[in-house]
Order: structure tokens, then sequence, then C-alpha cells
């Protein structure tokens, strides 16, 4: 399957696609942006995928940002549409059913940071490098960083890292809890692949259960998100998967679950 600037593979139900502009280092503009709501459509309406890894291609960079160019052209409302249409699309794939982990490989600054922390959790290569440099342009994050940065690392940090601009390494990211891991450029994929394969493994509708409790959740009275957590388990003793996964413990062999 290929999306303009958007290769994606497909390997048993887990679906690398790799964001690839590297001539602008894999910067988001229009044509990424309508290249990742096609690829949340197939992943939507494809039953059989069970995870996605968000990466950039090549050595240098996950995501560099939106696409600096694009900035000189705009008027404050093309420009509010424009941070609203990426908040709504960034959303969509964090509601997604399937999980997503970016696999950060290099530089993900400005829209870049705001897409991996979209996605579920975040792997990164040792060179990675994070950082919300827009005020070092005149602008702000727009795509969701002042609200999800915070929530991922804590106020303070995300403060510091938004109001210098500064960029911190893969060691720091993994310190403040932004990354889950780090590793060798060369392992990032691998990682990433052997982490999904696991999630693929698992029943697809407590996966998304799982998901949605927390994505939900977050919004929510700890009264409300605990109300609807347990509607959430209630409503997967309804599947076959529940059956089988129990069934299968119970007899001491791999479960197979269909997603029912
Ligand atoms: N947009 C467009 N082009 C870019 C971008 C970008 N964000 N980043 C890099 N490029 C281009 C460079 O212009 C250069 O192109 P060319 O070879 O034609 O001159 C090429 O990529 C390689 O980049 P550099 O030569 O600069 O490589 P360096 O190794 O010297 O530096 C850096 C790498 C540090 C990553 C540097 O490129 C950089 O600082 N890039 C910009 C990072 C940035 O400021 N990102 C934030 C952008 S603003 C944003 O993301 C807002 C999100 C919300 C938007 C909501 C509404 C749209």
């Amino acid at each position: 399957m290929e999306f303009e600037s958007l290769l994606v593979k497909q390997e048993h139900g887990v679906w690398t696609a790799t964001i690839s502009r590297p001539e602008a280092l894999n910067a988001l503009n229009a044509v990424v942006i309508s290249s990742l709501s096609m690829l949340l459509d197939a992943v939507e309406k494809d039953s059989s995928v069970r995870a996605v890894i968000l990466t950039g291609f090549g050595e240098k960079a996950f995501v560099a940002g939106a696409d600096i160019k694009q900035f000189e052209s705009l008027n404050p409302a093309q420009a509010a549409e424009f941070a609203s249409a990426g908040q709504r699309l960034f959303t969509r794939m964090e509601a997604l059913k399937v999980p997503v982990i970016a696999a950060v490989n290099g530089f993900a600054l400005g829209g870049g940071l705001e897409l991996a922390l979209a996605c579920d959790f975040i792997f990164a290569s040792d060179n990675a490098k994070f950082g919300l440099p827009e005020c070092t342009l005149g602008l702000m994050p727009g795509y969701g960083g002042t609200v999800r940065l915070p929530r991922r690392v804590g106020v303070g940090l995300a403060r510091e890292m938004a109001l210098t601009g500064s960029m911190i390494d893969a060691a720091e990211a993994l310190r403040i809890g932004l990354v889950n891991r780090v590793c060798p450029f060369p392992e990032l994929l691998e990682t990433s692949k052997k982490v999904a394969s696991t999630i693929a493994s698992r029943a697809p509708l407590a996966v998304a259960a799982i998901k949605k409790s927390m994505f939900d959740g977050a919004s929510l009275t700890e009264a409300k998100a605990n109300d609807l957590e347990a509607r959430l388990f209630g409503e997967l003793f309804a599947t076959n998967d529940k059956t089988e996964g129990v069934r299968a413990f119970l007899e001491k062999r791999k479960p197979a679950f269909t997603g029912h």
C-alpha cells in the first residue's frame, strides 16, 4: 500500500507506515496530512490490522515539524483552520481501535513531537531529539503540543520545553517518561515490530476496550472513568474471545483469538 509521501508495509496484522519527505526532513505538509488521513481510513476499514508503527524515512528525522514553508502565505483564519484540521486528525489517530507505536528515528520537533504524542507510546533510537521549537519562529504549538506534552511529562517540564524551544536527547526523553524505550538506531524498527506483534497476538476487542477506557477516561472524573471501565469490562464478557481466552488458560494452551 502506498500513499503520497507515506509508505505502508503490512506484515501479519502489523502495519509500518513511514513518512517519507527526506528533502524536508519528513516535515508535515498538506500532502502528508492527507496521506495520514487516508492511512487511518484504511486502518479503520481493514479488520485484520492489529497494530500500526509510525516512523520517518532515513536516519535523520522522524518528522522535523510542520512544513515551515507553508507558513509564509497563511492568514490568521487559515492558520487556525490548519491547526484544527491537524488536531482532528491526531485525535482520530489517538482514538483508533488499534494501537499506534511511534518509532522516533531522529528529530521529532514541533508537529513531529505532537504527532508522536498522539501515538499510544513512543520508542526512540539513540540519535533521537525532541523539542517544541515553535517559539523560536514566533509561533506556538498548534497540533496539541500544549495539551498532550504536559499530560505526558508534567506541566513543569512541558513548559520548559515549549517556552525555551530547546531540544532534549533520547536519554533525557527516557528519563522524563516521554519515551518508553531507547535502542540503537538499527534496532528501532525490529524492537517496535516485536512489541507490535505481541499486541497483535492479544484479543483485539480487549485491546480496543483498554484503549477506549484510557482515552475516554482521561477526560472524565475518576468516578465516571471507573464506571466506563466497568461497563467496557462487562461488554467483553459477551465476546467469543473472552470465552476462548479463559478456556485456553484453563486448558493450558495458547488462545486462538478471532476478534469476535
Ligand atoms: N519545514 C520545512 N523544511 C524543513 C523543516 C521544516 N519543519 N525542517 C527542515 N527542513 C528542510 C530544510 O529547510 C533543509 O532544506 P534545504 O536542504 O532545501 O535547505 C532540509 O530540510 C535539511 O534541513 P537542515 O539543512 O536545516 O538540516 P540541519 O541538520 O542543519 O538541521 C534541524 C536540522 C535542526 C531539524 C533544522 O532543520 C530545523 O531546525 N528544522 C526546523 C524545526 C522546526 O522549527 N520545527 C517546528 C516547525 S513549526 C511546527 O511544527 C508547528 C506545528 C503546528 C502547526 C499547526 C498549523 C499548521
